[in-house]
């Protein structure tokens, strides 16, 4: 993921796989859903411009963030699924419920990656409030949602 200076969002196109016959599936947190649809728009046009085909993104919703992980797993268990993008917004409380979800969702998350043997993407920001996930959703430092697309087509490559 990106710091101030550096994103993921400006990645060169060049020399990168042909995705064009990759199957992608994007799971989408309702929670904070302003934040999440725009991380969803970030991502699907970011597959679509370097080569994916619409017919082959598949998107799934879930309640909040704690669930993408068996969302995830659900995506990854699709045999003709090359890949899954899992996008949320987690914004820091006055409880440590913040703490507990994003530990789970980022184990979670990586246990399905290791269990499936494929991509799949930590697309969930951690923001203090409100505007820092504006600010990473289509603001001022870029889209975490392209990021993550751009971080599958990456490993599809690797
Ligand atoms: C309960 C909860 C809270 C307080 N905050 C968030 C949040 O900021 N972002 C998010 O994606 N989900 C949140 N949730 C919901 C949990 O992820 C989960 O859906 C519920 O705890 C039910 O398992």
């Amino acid at each position: 993921m990106a710091t101030s200076t550096k994103s993921l969002s400006e990645f060169s196109s060049k020399n990168i796989t042909d995705i064009s016959s990759k199957k992608f599936a994007i799971v989408v947190s309702e929670w904070n859903e302003d934040v999440t649809e725009a991380l969803y728009s970030g991502a699907f046009q970011t597959l679509i411009q370097h080569g994916a085909k619409k017919e082959n993104i598949s998107r799934k919703n879930v309640p909040g963030s704690f669930e993408l992980s068996l969302g995830a797993q659900w995506c990854a268990q699709d045999e003709t699924i090359d890949a899954v993008i899992c996008l949320g917004c987690v914004i820091q409380g006055e409880t440590r419920h913040f703490d507990f979800i994003c530990d789970a969702v980022a184990q979670g998350i990586t246990q399905v990656g290791l269990k499936y043997n494929k991509p799949v993407i930590f697309g969930v920001l951690t923001p203090d409030n409100q505007q820092q996930a504006l600010d990473r959703a289509g603001g001022k430092h870029g889209n975490k949602g392209d990021e993550a697309a751009i971080t599958a087509v990456k490993m599809l490559g690797f």
